[in-house]
């Protein structure tokens, strides 16, 4: 049970414990994703009709032919994108890293490609490379950024899989798709923007074991240190991805990552509004934290290049939360009490972090299974906590009001 959220599409290598290359993610725990392409433009409405289900796959979920949705690229001109304000609000965030969508499955590029016209570069009024402008900015604000990479669908390439709409499914040579276009993408991303964090690839459907093994060494190859999303397929990769907004019920070993929406929708739709609150987002970080996972959590910024208000007023809160407890998430590893209601633990060394999204009235919490010396309320008034063993657990008293409405945070030690 515990484990049956977690795809199949995991990365399981053997001794992948020891691999420090994955060390800073570890430590992470929150990043931004960032779905951006054509699909903002018609952003969940084609001909006038509200096209149901995730914006990003409006061209699949409408059968819109080549012809009529490759135009759109006519009409990208988001004079609103600014690289440093995206950057900027991922750091006011707390989140470590960034993941863009360099290509989805619509095949549109986000970035300058050699191998192909169909990109914001060289296919739209715009013109400039969103991902370098993106990459230079991470630099220079010291955060990590990774690609999104649609390696299998490709509904835009006539050798790429999943549009059967406009070509024979028979006809296609994804071989010649992988090896003649993929591979060569890949080589441009990793090799045009300086140090890459990690590559999302994703769908691997029927992409063959060497197809994937052949990528994974073209990424080791170029950028040894860039980790390897498991949706690379066939068990190949760094880590484990859930399914997506899907968190595991308990505490999961090894490397995993939850990826997650704010929303219904990846890519952004005029017509999804039913947006998480600010405590449940604060919540689903501390809940996956605590069970040993990173959370990657995502923004479908508009066709204009603007992120959402509502993702952004929700980012800023994480971030205001973070700057005040991010000591109890930050470098900290799963829990030693998984299964309390209302209740999260995180580890560093010694110390134990117990994150309370109900705070008692009473001032008094029992904690079976813990064990503790000594319990500080972060954040709180100064007063001391109370901590005595009795049969019942650990219970902790003059606790003081909640220091934050939507999770407070009590930091525990014992006696060395
Ligand atoms: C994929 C994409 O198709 C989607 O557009 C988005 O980019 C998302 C992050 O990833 O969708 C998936 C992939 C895998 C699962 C669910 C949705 N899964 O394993 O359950």
């Amino acid at each position: 049970m515990q484990d049956a959220s977690i795809q199949v599409d995991r990365g399981q290598r053997p001794g992948a414990e020891q691999d420090t290359r994955l060390d800073w993610w570890r430590d992470a725990k929150f990043g931004l994703f960032i779905h951006w392409g054509l699909y903002a433009i018609p952003a969940g409405v084609w001909r006038g009709e509200h096209v149901p289900g995730i914006g990003e796959w409006i061209m699949l979920r409408a059968r819109i032919p080549v012809a009529e949705y490759s135009p759109l690229a006519e009409q990208f001109n988001p004079v609103a994108f600014d690289a440093r304000a995206w950057v900027a609000l991922a750091k006011a965030a707390g989140q470590k890293y960034i993941v863009i969508t360099s290509k989805h499955h619509d095949g549109f590029c986000l970035f300058d490609s050699a191998e192909t016209d169909y990109s914001v570069a060289r296919g739209t009024p715009f013109g400039r490379d969103v991902i370098r402008e993106l990459a230079d900015e991470c630099r220079r604000q010291d955060m990590r950024l990774g690609f999104y990479y649609s390696q299998t669908q490709d509904w835009y390439q006539p050798d790429g899989d999943g549009n059967d709409w406009d070509y024979d499914e028979s006809q296609k040579d994804f071989a010649a798709y992988i090896d003649s276009y993929v591979k060569p993408q890949v080589r441009e991303l990793l090799t045009n923007y300086g140090d890459v964090a990690l590559i999302w690839f994703d769908t691997p459907k029927g992409i063959t074991e060497r197809q994937s093994r052949e990528l994974l060494e073209l990424c080791n190859e170029l950028q040894p240190d860039c980790l390897v999303c498991g949706r690379l397929g066939n068990t190949l990769g760094d880590y484990a991805t859930t399914n997506d907004n899907t968190i595991p019920a308990g505490a999961v070993p090894g490397d995993w990552e939850v990826p997650a929406t704010m929303n219904d929708t990846w890519g952004f739709k005029t017509h999804d509004h039913n947006w998480k609150s600010i405590a449940d987002l604060i919540q689903k970080l501390v809940d996956i934290v605590s069970k040993g996972g990173v959370y990657l959590l995502n923004v479908g910024p508009t066709a204009l290049g603007e992120i959402p208000p509502e993702s952004v007023e929700r980012l800023e809160a994480m971030g205001a939360w973070l700057e005040r407890y991010g000591e109890s998430l930050y470098g900290t590893r799963a829990g030693p009490v998984q299964d309390v209601a209302g209740m999260r633990t995180t580890r560093q060394g010694e110390v134990v972090y117990l994150h309370v999204f109900d705070w008692p009235v009473d001032g008094t919490l029992v904690l079976p299974d813990l064990d503790a010396d000594t319990a500080e309320v972060l954040g709180g008034g100064g007063e001391a906590v109370n901590v005595v063993r009795s049969a019942d657990g650990l219970r902790l008293s003059n606790l003081g009001g909640a220091p934050d409405p939507h999770c407070s945070v009590i930091r525990l030690r014992r006696n060395a």
